[in-house]
């Protein structure tokens, strides 16, 4: 089994960085569940010490992201935080940092409430407008760090011209690739140097695993990114790591499916006259609609949000769904729905949430993979 030079991205999601298991032939990496490894005498080993620094079912999903996202190398973590906490501790104290106003929830905790202790400075910019990146660059930046689309408000920054910004005050473009997947959106290849993925969405893409992954094609951030994986220890477990493996075999069909059932709904909704506001990269509403065809080729994903005229409109709405499952979350086959000012974004200040354009009746849909008709039915009868 190996893997053609050339394979093409359906190929490379199945088959990089699996090879049969040298002992039995098995077809599927083996979970290695073990702390350690029995070293043959003192300073012979096979290449594996302990688990929190080496494990090779982690070592066969990591060689797969890298593959699947285009890097040299990629470090999976315990969640989507750890990555980008990983991905922060390149910094050092007084550095300063520029990042889309409106991330996920988690991240603007992270940076506000931990990061800004240990010394570090955020600017939270439109950075759908690369003039406002350029504009908030100060001496001291040292990190561009955005998130396209946003979580939940859909909103894209062009990732070539932030990244050539960035590279012309030398300093460095991290993209959260979690809402777009890499079958839809590819950050290195326009121009970023890391990639970081909540691997609880897409990646893993059922609902079963939290973990996260930052993706890296620099010599000195792979190194540190080794470095602080084992020393502030925040791994993926070996059966979370087979979890996402499987979860990647499948994403370039799932992603199809939530692409079709993403549009198809976002389609529903523009005409529909209880809604009155619907948001998705891929419908010509959007007002990012052009760049979104450029920098998301292959669709826009399954990710859309929509408004009612009240806050009572949209709690009505969501206490009706049926088929359609009130939770956190995204990136399952399972179609979600939330409420992101209550949910997922009730960390981030209401004022600030205002100020992005996160009102308090936005409904987020996360779209899954079942049949279209009986997504439509489910919001017909909520929405009635
Ligand atoms: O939940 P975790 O695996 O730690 O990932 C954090 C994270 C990072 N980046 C983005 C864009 C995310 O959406 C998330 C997590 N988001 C949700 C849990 C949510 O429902 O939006």
């Amino acid at each position: 089994m190996k893997l053609p030079k050339h394979a093409r991205f359906a190929t490379v999601c199945l088959h990089a960085g699996q090879e049969p298991d040298p002992t039995t032939g098995a077809i599927i990496t083996p979970i290695y569940q073990t702390s350690t490894y029995v070293q043959d005498a003192l300073g012979q080993h096979k290449g594996y010490e302990y688990a929190r620094t080496q494990n090779p079912t982690r070592s066969a999903l990591e060689a797969n992201l890298a593959a699947i996202e285009g890097g040299r190398a990629a470090f999976a973590f315990a969640s989507g935080m750890s990555a980008i906490h990983a991905i922060v501790t390149q910094l050092s104290s007084g550095d300063h940092v520029i990042v889309t106003d409106n991330t996920y929830g988690g991240t603007f905790r992270l940076f506000d409430k931990v990061m800004t202790k240990l010394g570090l400075q955020f600017s939270y910019v439109d950075t759908s407008d690369p003039s406002a990146v350029e504009a908030a660059m100060t001496p001291a930046t040292k990190m561009v760090f955005i998130e396209t689309p946003t979580n939940p408000v859909l909103r894209l920054s062009d990732i070539a011209a932030c990244a050539e910004i960035a590279h012309k005050h030398g300093v460095f473009l991290v993209v959260d690739n979690t809402f777009a997947s890499p079958c839809l959106q590819r950050p290195l290849e326009l121009g970023a140097d890391l990639v970081v993925h909540s691997t609880t969405k897409y990646l893993n893409g059922h609902s079963d695993s939290i973990g996260g992954a930052v993706i890296a094609i620099q010599d000195d951030q792979i190194e540190w990114l080794r470095f602080i994986q084992n020393s502030a220890g925040a791994i993926l477990s070996p059966m979370d790591s087979s979890l996402v493996l499987r979860g990647t075999k499948t994403l370039a069909l799932r992603m199809v499916q939530h692409t079709a059932n993403g549009v198809a709904l976002a389609e529903f909704l523009s005409e529909h006259p209880k809604v009155t506001k619907v948001i998705y990269p891929g419908l010509p509403s959007h007002p990012q609609y052009e760049l979104a065809k450029r920098q998301m080729p292959n669709g826009c994903g399954g990710m859309l949000s929509f408004e009612m005229a009240s806050l009572e409109d949209a709690r009505q709405v969501l206490n009706r769904f049926k088929l359609m499952a009130l939770a956190e979350s995204l990136g399952g086959v399972e179609t979600l729905v939330c409420h992101p000012a209550s949910m997922t974004h009730a960390s981030v200040p209401p004022e600030r949430r205002a100020a992005i354009g996160l009102s308090d009746s936005l409904i987020r849909i996360s779209a899954g993979i079942e049949d279209i008709e009986d997504l439509r039915d489910d919001l017909r009868q909520a929405l009635a």
